[in-house]
């Protein structure tokens, strides 16, 4: 499917979806989200596809935020409408997709974009990549969860700081408080998002999407994460990759995922 706003393209069992408005830094309008969170119900059922990789079009920008120019003159239900959409449709989906997906963070990640990179369950970055939440200096605050993952990711005393000061943070400080798991030459980006999808592949994907489900239950309110864990744990031991995954081990051979 032709997008205007994305490329997509699917190489070695890995589905890179690419943000393709360089010359606004990949700001996410409207029309990118739904094609965002359509690339993605897509990936996910295609069957060839194992991991997803989500990155932005050009050497500057991953995402530098929300459409500034799209919601300059909201009012207040337009933009709590922009906000709970936009969470909705491909915030919570990203977060909570069968199949695991890692931001590449290839230059700026800003308010929104910061916010979609969080959503992924992970992040890898470029050397040039800053990062940052710099919405209260537009009168704002982060609405695309931003509020809530920051804080789960680098800790409550981070986030604040983070969001009050609004200053952007370079790649390596991102790597230093956990907000990225790695950070890489920009040119090495892909590769390296490529070589962990490859080391993820390896195993089963119904227990990846178990754990993605155990994991976020943790983080879910009114959500007990063990019990989900236990449900989740038991389910496994009626899965065919449970079935391989174990005779792989007991004949002393490599599963077939
Ligand atoms: N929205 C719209 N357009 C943008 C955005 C954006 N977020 N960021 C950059 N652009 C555009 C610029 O307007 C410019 O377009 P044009 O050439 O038509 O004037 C083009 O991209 C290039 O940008 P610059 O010339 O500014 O490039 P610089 O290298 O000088 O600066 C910066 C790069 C520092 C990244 C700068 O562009 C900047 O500060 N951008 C805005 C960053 C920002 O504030 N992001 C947060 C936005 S608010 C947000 O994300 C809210 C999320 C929660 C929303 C919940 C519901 C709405």
């Amino acid at each position: 499917m032709a997008y205007h706003n994305l490329l997509t393209e699917t190489r070695d069992r890995i589905c890179f979806i690419t943000i393709n408005r360089p010359k606004q830094l990949n700001a996410l309008n409207k029309e990118t989200i739904e094609e965002l969170s359509l690339a993605l119900g897509t990936a996910e059922q295609a069957e060839e596809v194992r991991v997803l990789v989500l990155t932005g079009n050009g050497e500057k920008s991953f995402v530098a935020g929300a459409d500034i120019k799209e919601f300059a003159n909201f009012n207040i239900e337009e933009g709590t409408q922009l906000a709970s959409d936009g969470q909705r449709k491909l915030f919570d989906k990203i977060e909570h997709l069968t199949k695991p997906v890692i931001a590449a963070v290839n230059g700026f990640a800003l308010g929104g974009g910061l916010e979609l990179a969080m959503a992924c369950h992970f992040r890898v970055a470029s050397e040039n990549a800053r990062l940052g939440l710099p919405e209260t200096g537009l009168g704002l605050i982060p609405g695309y969860g931003g509020t809530q993952r920051l804080a789960q990711l680098i800790g409550k005393g981070r986030a604040h700081e983070m969001i009050m000061t609004a200053e952007m943070i370079p790649a390596a400080r991102a790597y230093e408080t956990g907000l990225v798991n790695h950070v890489v030459p920009q040119a090495e980006l892909l590769d390296k998002c490529a070589a962990l999808a490859g080391k993820i592949m390896k195993n089963s994907p119904s227990a990846l999407c178990s754990a993605i489900k155990s994991v976020n239950a943790g983080f879910t309110t009114g959500i007990n994460g063990y019990k989900v864990e236990v449900e989740e744990f038991g389910k496994c031991f009626g899965t065919a990759d449970f079935e391989e995954g174990t005779a792989a081990f007991l004949e002393k051979r490599k599963a077939n995922f």
